[in-house]
């Protein structure tokens, strides 16, 4: 906008300028700054001077009255502001809500009034598209009207910035989006509804009762996913990668992505059977797939323009949890916008991919998860350029109606927090569904945000085809009853347009209709009998891979991480800690510790050409201020990060502070690590119990992907796991939730104890990069620093991950004769046992780790076992209480491992509702008392324990 001066005080520039000290008392931030110091000193023109205004107007030029002008002004600002509020939204024929400041009246200023100002009066000096095809405000005002309460409700209030302001108001009023559509492309328009239409009708009529969660009632959602898609691939995009749910996705998948019709019938005639039935036939009932409805699929689209651009449609599979697939396609999307095989950050193009995500108007302001997923759409870590929504809004959630699901007037007001545009838009209005979807792809284009468009339908079935919705919603169903479909409304609209005769149109229909038949009676075999590829279940790191580095190469990448570019100032406490802890790797500093073998491992990844991110709530630094990924300059704040630096690396390096989410950054990295399946990438809890928080991201997604959907993923979870007297939160990051979801090789579940194990399981996670599983890593909080997890340089340079660590020092001394009883166990417990007097006090027992728990290491614990000759018992102990931990998980398979011949036992705490007591002094009585039954020379039985462990209390 130009600047503000006195000299624009003058007749016809009035009413804008007004208009803009309407805003400027409401909101200052809410105009520009030259407008804002000019209004600091300025003072209005009088009401009732009849063309006399204040000091800075010269009164002579105006001319107008002021009264009227001001109202004039305010008349204009209500429409563009609230015409949405009296726009025909709803195909059903409901009145819009309306509002008072929608009629002049209220401004006080008549139609009359209107017709002796100038047009111009609604725009900037010299600008706007309605003052050039109009002459008086009047005029002016009926183009404002027609455009902003017609069948689009433009939600644009509440975008404070100037620049996208005039933008979207530009855009709205030269209707430059909005195209009338003539000849072949109206016929286009109308043969893609019939298909959506038919298709529907096809399949309610040929396989009757049977859910298919039907779009009509919606059905623009498909011209318009095409339309965006289209527009992408125009513009060089090489993906769109697509979130939705259940409603309406087979006609997306046969209309957007291209699923042959045959293959969708096929699924209906075998309807226990999804894609991946035939892959879980072949492995028993390990791989059990998921419905119809569920299913993702990748396909490729051309251009509309450009007929030789393609573009990858990728539909991301979803669960039934409802908007749970959002922070999964934002990662996936923005994975497929970085390169990432050259050392630094990785480079990001927004215009890679285009993420599009299908709400339900129920869910979007339902489900938290919508909100954690929009926050996150401008933060470096996470942004991809602008999502487009698409709340495909049916009016009903289930048989839920609007007042009983939201506190809000619009199901997409949530987005307005987010200063996301919106447009609201009757879906019974083909060509302004179109004009929407341009819109919001023009917008993404020029602010690389987001954009919602709210498409106001209804559903004409009830939630699936075999509910009976007039038992709840009687009224509305009577009026959807008798309501025509879209496509009857625009080949009407095209018939008196005389676009298309009648008969065209019906013959429209018979001809996909006869299609639609023709293929379901000769279905193509050759697509019938095609399959998913599926990575079938295997042992993975069982056979663990080779992963030592070697010294030289080590102490070189060492070296380079502890360099810091010239004149970077860095915190010298920092520094000095840095220098002392990691200046020599083989030194008398007291051996290699957790975060100084993570950055080893990452550095040597890096240097392997394995790319790396790393997200989590303050993970730059690290929860116990372990990490410092990311260094401070003291005097400049600027960021300086080694691991991007050091020469050796072949491949990026990132690692974000997340906000403060777990489940929409956790499916965000989930999203991410399926399309980057050659990254390492590692999401990090704050402490472990807090990714309860993302329980369905786990459930539906990490463990389950792959079973359901053939998709595999990497991801790294890092869990703070471990009982130091900090009460029932900070303690325990549910390992037995991770193992009780475990099966058929699923996932990786590991609760290692060393430095040296960590590195090398990190490494290892990265080199079964054809062996793809989620990795969740039980992490120490005590142990990162605490000397019995440190690890000797030789430890990293030989070896690699152990599953089952055996007793050393037993082993070292030879005694493994005399021992009689082995305790079994899993993490920071060890350390307690092996440092306690009573372990020096008895010969006759051991003390074995398990340190990957998932897949369980049967051959080498018995390997392990077998090796003590005289073994009477086992015991398996634990700090976690009796319910949780990994008791219930590991004792049926000890028992079958030693097939009976010896006792096993449980020695720790009863079973308890809370993972621990808010007591430090309690938890600590209380871990002595199951050291002291641990070891031989305690009274031993269960119920001793338990006394023990009751007395502690
Ligand atoms: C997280 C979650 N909670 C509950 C449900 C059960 N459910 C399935 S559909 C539905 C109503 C959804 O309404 P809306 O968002 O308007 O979408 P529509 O089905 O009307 O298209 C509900 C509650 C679910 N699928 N997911």
């Amino acid at each position: 906008m130009k600047n503000i001066t006195e000299s624009q005080f003058y007749g016809p520039n009035l009413g804008y300028v007004l208009e803009l000290y309407e805003r400027y008392r409401e909101d200052p931030d809410s105009v520009d700054d030259s407008a804002r110091s000019f209004f600091e000193n300025w003072s209005p023109p009088e009401p009732g001077a009849n063309g006399r205004t204040g000091t800075a107007v010269a009164p002579s030029d105006v001319g107008m009255d002021v009264d009227k002008v001001i109202g004039a002004a305010k008349y204009i600002r209500s429409i563009r502001d609230f015409g949405h509020r009296a726009a025909q939204l709803d195909p059903l024929g409901s009145e819009p809500p309306g509002d008072p400041t929608l009629s002049p009246g209220f401004h006080d200023v008549t139609e009359e009034e209107l017709e002796t100002l100038p047009s111009s009066i609604i725009n900037a000096p010299g600008t706007g598209p309605i003052p050039r095809r109009t002459r008086t405000a009047r005029e002016a005002i009926d183009e404002l009207r027609r455009i902003y309460c017609k069948t689009t409700g433009y939600d644009f209030g509440h975008i404070h910035d100037s620049s996208e302001r005039f933008w979207l108001r530009d855009a709205v009023e030269s209707e430059r989006f909005h195209k009338v559509l003539e000849g072949e492309d109206a016929k286009n328009l109308l043969n893609s509804l019939t298909r959506v239409d038919t298709m529907e009708k096809f399949l309610h009529k040929t396989f009757l009762g049977q859910k298919r969660f039907s779009v009509e009632g919606t059905d623009m959602v498909v011209p318009m996913l095409n339309l965006l898609v289209r527009s992408a691939a125009d513009k060089g995009t090489p993906e769109a990668v697509l979130g939705m749910a259940h409603r309406g996705r087979l006609n997306v998948l046969a209309h957007v992505l291209d699923k042959p019709y045959s293959k969708i019938f096929g699924e209906f005639q075998q309807p226990d059977s999804g894609e991946n039935a035939s892959a879980a036939d072949r492995s028993g009932d390990a791989w059990v797939g998921d419905v119809k409805y569920h299913l993702g699929i990748r396909g490729f689209q051309l251009g509309a323009d450009e007929a030789d651009q393609e573009i990858l449609v990728n539909l991301a599979p979803n669960p039934s949890h409802l908007e749970h697939v959002n922070p999964v396609v934002e990662g996936m999307a923005r994975a497929a916008q970085e390169t990432r095989d050259e050392a630094g950050p990785p480079e990001q193009d927004e215009e890679a991919s285009l993420p599009i995500l299908i709400h339900g108007d129920a869910a979007f302001p339902g489900e938290g998860v919508v909100a954690e997923t929009l926050n996150l759409y401008q933060l470096p870590g996470y942004r991809t350029g602008g999502t487009i929504h698409i709340i495909t809004n049916n009016q009903l959630g289930f048989t839920t109606e609007r007042d009983d699901a939201r506190s809000t007037l619009y199901a997409s007001d949530l987005a307005k927090g987010y200063e996301i545009p919106v447009i609201h838009v009757n879906a019974d209005d083909p060509e302004a569904c179109l004009a929407a979807a341009r819109f919001a792809y023009a917008y993404r284009e020029e602010f690389r945000k987001d954009f919602v468009i709210d498409l106001v339908g209804y559903r004409r079935f009830g939630h699936n085809e075999g509910d009976e919705p007039a038992y709840t919603q009687p009224s509305m169903y009577e009026v959807i009853r008798d309501h025509p479909s879209v496509r009857e409304v625009y080949a009407r609209d095209l018939e008196e347009r005389g676009i298309i005769s009648e008969d065209e149109a019906k013959e429209m229909v018979e001809e996909i209709r006869a299609q639609m038949d023709e293929v379901h009676k000769n279905p193509d075999e050759e697509i019938a009998e095609e399959e998913l590829a599926t990575d079938e279940p295997h042992t993975p790191l069982v056979e663990v891979p080779e992963t030592a580095v070697s010294e030289e190469r080590l102490t070189e990448l060492n070296k380079a991480l502890l360099e810091r570019p010239e004149g970077f100032n860095p915190n010298e406490k920092l520094e000095r800690l840095f220098q002392k802890n990691r200046g020599e790797l083989n030194g008398d500093g007291g051996g290699i510790d957790w975060a100084h073998a993570e950055a080893l491992a990452f550095a040597s990844l890096l240097e392997d050409g394995v790319p790396i991110r790393l997200t989590g709530q303050d993970t730059e630094r690290g929860t116990f201020s372990q990490r410092h990924s990311v260094l401070h300059d003291v005097e400049t704040g600027e960021a300086y990060v080694p691991l991007q630096n050091i020469p050796q690396a072949k491949a990026s390096f990132v690692s974000h502070n997340s906000p403060l989410s777990e489940i929409a950054v956790m499916g965000f990295e989930y999203g991410y690590t399926l399309n980057a399946q050659e990254t390492l990438v590692l999401w990090e809890a704050q402490y472990g119990d807090f990714a309860n928080v993302g329980q369905p991201m786990i459930d539906q997604f990490i463990v389950s992907g792959q079973a359901k959907w053939s998709q595999t993923s990497g991801l790294v979870m890092l869990l703070p796991h471990g009982y130091e007297g900090q009460g029932p939160e900070h303690s325990s990051a549910r390992l037995e939730r991770y193992l009780q979801l475990a099966a058929h090789e699923n996932v990786r579940v590991a609760n290692c104890t060393t430095a040296a194990q960590y590195f090398h399981l990190l490494r290892a996670q990265a080199a079964l990069k054809d062996h793809q599983r989620p990795l969740i890593i039980m992490t120490p909080k005590s142990l990162l620093r605490h000397p019995l997890a440190t690890s000797k340089l030789q430890e990293l340079t030989e070896g690699k991950f152990m599953p089952v660590l055996d007793d050393e020092a037993v082993r070292a001394e030879g005694r493994a004769e005399s021992v009689e009883r082995i305790i079994l166990c899993s993490g920071k417990f060890y350390t307690e046992l092996v440092a306690s007097e009573a372990r020096e006090e008895d010969d006759a027992t051991a003390v074995v780790r398990i340190e990957l728990l998932y897949p369980f290491p049967e051959e080498d614990v018995k390997a392990v076992l077998d090796g003590y000759p005289n073994l009477q018992e086992i015991v398996w102990v634990q700090e976690e209480p009796q319910n949780m931990g990994a008791w219930t998980f590991v004792e049926p398979r000890l028992r079958q491992l030693v097939d009976d011949k010896l006792p096993i036992r449980y020695i720790g705490k009863p079973a308890r509702p809370s993972p621990a007591q808010g007591s430090a002094a309690f938890h600590k009585r209380e871990h002595a008392a199951i050291v002291r039954s641990a070891f031989k020379g305690a009274e031993e039985s269960e119920e001793a324990t338990e006394r023990e462990v009751e007395r502690a209390g």
